[in-house]
């Protein structure tokens, strides 16, 4: 059952070229955050998650491992075998205890987790059978949909999704609608799907996740560019641009961008050359936070029926159950 479905790797790096010249070729320039998660991004976003500042980890945890009984309920019937489908997987370290629970449980499922980054889904694999070993696995790697088509290639069962760590923030409110949209077109009724959402807050304790003064999120962003370089045969100075982040309590797009500090001009692979004025940006990232109504109108308005919600003890994170 443990094999591992992959894109073939030539055809993630033409197109990591080809969106990242549109994005630099465009006015204003922007990155596709989901290019973060190289294996040093993997790392650097491990790091992020331990730090002081970056709350929703916890707050995640403290729903998945405190409240995993009731959720497990929700999402399941007596008799009734499902496909466990999670978009982002990550490592799965709040999502081991849903396993867990769904395991002991005797519930007959099955876990595909999918993800962007290859070194994740081969992790997953090698390590979550030492973990639960009566677990079935069938990790994904790869985009989000091309995937989920996948999955249900693969098999026909009822499907509960699970889109938890507040990554859904990477899309804006329109974008996300139109995503909810179209998972909504490849579940049936009876389906499900949870969604981790980072709720609006106090704006400084937000700001603070995403400016830590360590600069650790300045390095995860930092680390895109050199990423190209890496890939791309790019020739970026990282001493040459600088992280700034913003939250803006009213629409509660918190944003993070790259600021070119000179004038400049990098090489990307051979025949590309992209210029940069002193104190140009580069739109690197949008992380959406919401309030518990907004959450409740991005259900309604892509189809969706609000089942009910978990959160955390201090009230910063909601993770919201919906069926069709
Ligand atoms: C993985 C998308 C949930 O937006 O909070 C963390 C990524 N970026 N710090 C987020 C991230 C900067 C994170 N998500």
């Amino acid at each position: 059952m443990s094999t591992i479905t992959t894109e073939t790797t030539t055809t993630n790096k033409t197109q990591f070229l080809e969106e990242t010249l549109i994005g630099l070729k465009s006015e204003p320039k922007f990155m596709q955050s989901k290019y973060f998660y190289d294996e040093k991004g993997d790392y650097i976003f491990q790091q992020i998650m331990n730090m002081e500042e970056y709350y929703l980890t916890d707050a995640e945890m403290d729903i998945l491992s405190n409240q995993t009984a009731q959720l497990a309920k929700v999402i399941t019937a007596p008799g009734d075998p499902f496909d466990l489908i999670e978009l982002g997987a990550g490592d799965a370290t709040k999502s081991v205890h849903l396993l867990k629970a769904l395991i002991e449980q005797k519930h007959d499922f099955t876990y595909f987790p999918i993800d962007i980054s290859e070194h994740v889904i081969a992790d997953l694999e090698e390590n979550l059978p030492l973990k639960l070993p009566t677990l079935n696995l069938q990790g994904l790697n790869g985009d989000y949909f091309a995937m989920l088509k996948r999955a249900t290639e693969i098999s026909s069962r009822r499907k509960v999704m699970l889109f938890m760590g507040a990554n859904i923030g990477n899309m804006n409110v329109d974008e996300a609608r139109d995503f909810c949209i179209d998972l909504r077109n490849l579940l049936s009724k009876g389906d499900m799907l949870i969604v981790g959402f980072d709720l609006k807050k106090n704006p400084q304790q937000i700001l603070a996740a995403y400016d830590d003064e360590a600069g650790i999120t300045s390095s995860f962003n930092l680390n895109l560019l050199q990423r190209i370089n890496r890939e791309l045969e790019g020739d970026f100075d990282l001493d040459g641009f600088e992280h700034y982040a913003s939250y803006d309590p009213e629409t509660g797009a918190c944003k993070s961008y790259l600021i070119s500090l000179k004038n400049q001009e990098v090489k990307i692979g051979q025949k590309e050359r992209i210029s940069f004025a002193a104190n140009e940006y580069i739109f690197m990232e949008i992380s959406q936070k919401y309030s518990l109504k907004e959450i409740e109108q991005l259900a309604k308005s892509s189809g969706f029926n609000v089942l009910t919600h978990f959160s955390d003890a201090k009230g910063y994170f909601v993770d919201a159950v919906w069926t069709l």
